[in-house]
């Protein structure tokens, strides 16, 4: 059994994936991603825990240690995982929080049951909190869950993390369960936020809806404040750039590049099969260029990546097949013998081939059409200290804040995706590598860790006094 920690994080997954060999023995490997590798030396310093749930539905597990980190498995059945995760968090609050892209479902039992998943959470973190700790708690999955945790545990200095955007007012005013979940958040004393807009939407609907008020980014409540703030996530900048130098890195992008016929421009995208990632937007530009004979045949080759994710929500279903019929469509109507315009995978890579595939494209293409942050696009800039390369970003991803040197476009106006892909793949090498150097010094100033020390340092400095002149009539708790 794990002790008490100093340190928590709590998150919808726990860090790890279990691997089942073909034996039959399980073992966990802690899985790819910034924020593991951000929060893991924190963990290691504080002797930290991570509380999350572990993957499988209706089972049971012990606290376990991996790679110095304790692990606190959270148990969800299958209902809850149909009603709180693929339910309420990715069918209503996640479309409801990405601009409506897709229309959110409103149902109550999925709301009844994240307030039950939420209640669990919270109460497993209560239990694994010593005296004064610091709890750090993920996502939109969660947001129920500083409030019910400082219910319980008023000695806690709670903060909470959005990964992604907190819509305006009038889209969040929709939700039926809207005071719940803004009263779970202002549990929290520090809430952050990818962009400094989303902070401020939080701050409006705070006092529109509970009238309580704000001055600068601190929120007034009756008997305490709560801060909230723009904390950009970032990448592991010193990895990426290390790993595209390494020779087999270097010769597997020489590779990839052959196997797509050598073409003149090789571009690429690289996301989850999620409807907020404009895929089909940028697979239209593409097959308009291709049709009107302003991309040549064998010119270029689009490979489009597209992670499987959340496979049994409707929407998501849906989408896919859309893609797959786009992609079929443009190959069909452009293809010449031997050359197929767009590659489209529906797999998962290892990290090593998705840093050779950012090294061999030539423009990379993030098109969504509302994210928080976008990793990807950091990504690829941290691929190429060659200075090669050209991003395509939208207006509408976190990123395009810090990413101003990219070739930035609106995803829904096809024409404009149309004229900067273009644009991007006729750049001379010394325009191109002036937009790289800059967008580089930035990734790799505000990397990841900088991001996770930013943030626990705000949680842990203590905003101001609680100020009766502010006049706050909502009272936590
Ligand atoms: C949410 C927010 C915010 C993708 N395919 C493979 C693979 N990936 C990795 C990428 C990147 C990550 O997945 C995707 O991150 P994004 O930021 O692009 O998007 P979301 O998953 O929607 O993340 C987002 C983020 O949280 C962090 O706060 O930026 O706005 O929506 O790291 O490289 N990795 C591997 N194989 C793949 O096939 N190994």
């Amino acid at each position: 059994m794990v002790g008490r920690s100093s340190f928590l994080i709590v998150a919808n997954r726990l860090p790890v994936d279990r691997n089942v060999e073909q034996d039959g023995t399980a073992s966990w490997r802690r899985s790819p991603g910034g924020l593991v590798t951000a929060i893991a030396p924190v963990m290691q310093r504080r002797h930290g825990a991570w509380l999350g749930w572990h993957g499988a539905a209706d089972e049971e597990l012990e606290p376990f240690e991996q790679d110095g980190m304790s692990l606190i498995p959270v148990p969800l059945s299958a209902t809850e995982v149909e009603l709180y995760y693929e339910g309420f968090s990715n069918a209503t609050l996640w479309p409801l929080y990405h601009d409506v892209v897709a229309p959110p479902v409103f149902e109550r039992p999925m709301w009844e049951t994240y307030r039950a998943v939420n209640e669990r959470f919270a109460n497993a973190a209560a239990e694994a909190a010593e005296e004064g700790a610091v709890v750090w708690v993920q996502d939109y999955q969660l947001q129920l869950v500083p409030a019910m945790l400082r219910k319980l545990r008023p000695d806690l200095r709670i903060g909470f993390f959005l990964h992604i955007p907190f819509p305006p007012v009038e889209l969040f005013w929709r939700l039926p369960w809207r005071r719940e979940l803004v009263e779970g958040l202002l549990g929290a004393d520090l809430v952050g936020f990818q962009l400094p807009g989303g902070a401020a939407n939080f701050r409006r609907l705070c006092r529109r809806l509970l009238g309580v008020p704000y001055k600068g980014n601190e929120i007034f409540l009756e008997d305490r404040v709560v801060t909230t703030q723009a904390f950009p996530i970032s990448v592991d900048f010193g990895e990426l750039d290390s790993m595209v130098r390494e020779p087999q890195v270097i010769s597997r992008a020489k590779e990839i590049r052959m196997e797509l016929g050598d073409p003149e421009h090789v571009l690429l995208g690289v996301d989850r099969l999620d409807y907020t990632k404009g895929i089909g937007q940028r697979l239209e530009a593409f097959g308009e260029l291709l049709k009107e004979g302003r991309i040549g045949p064998g010119e270029a080759v689009f490979v489009q990546i597209a992670t499987p994710s959340r496979e049994r929500v409707d929407e998501y279903r849906r989408l896919r097949d859309d893609i797959e019929l786009q992609v079929g469509r443009i190959n069909g109507e452009n293809s010449v013998l031997g050359n197929q315009p767009i590659q489209y995978f529906h797999q998962s890579y290892g990290k090593q081939e998705l840093a050779a595939l950012y090294l061999a494209a030539d423009v990379m293409l993030v098109t969504p059409l509302r994210d928080g942050m976008n990793l990807v696009a950091k990504e690829y800039v941290s691929c190429h200290h060659d200075l090669h390369g050209a991003l395509v970003l939208s207006e509408f991803a976190g990123a395009a804040d810090e990413l101003r040197q990219s070739f930035l476009v609106n995803p829904y106006d096809v024409e404009d995706v149309k004229r900067q892909m273009l644009t991007a793949m006729r750049a001379t090498p010394h325009e191109l590598a002036r937009r790289m150097r800059t967008m580089r010094r930035r990734v790799a100033t505000y990397d990841v860790d900088r991001w996770a020390s930013e943030f626990l340092t705000a949680l842990e400095t203590p905003a101001s006094a609680p100020a009766t002149s502010h006049s706050a009539s909502w009272r936590s708790g």
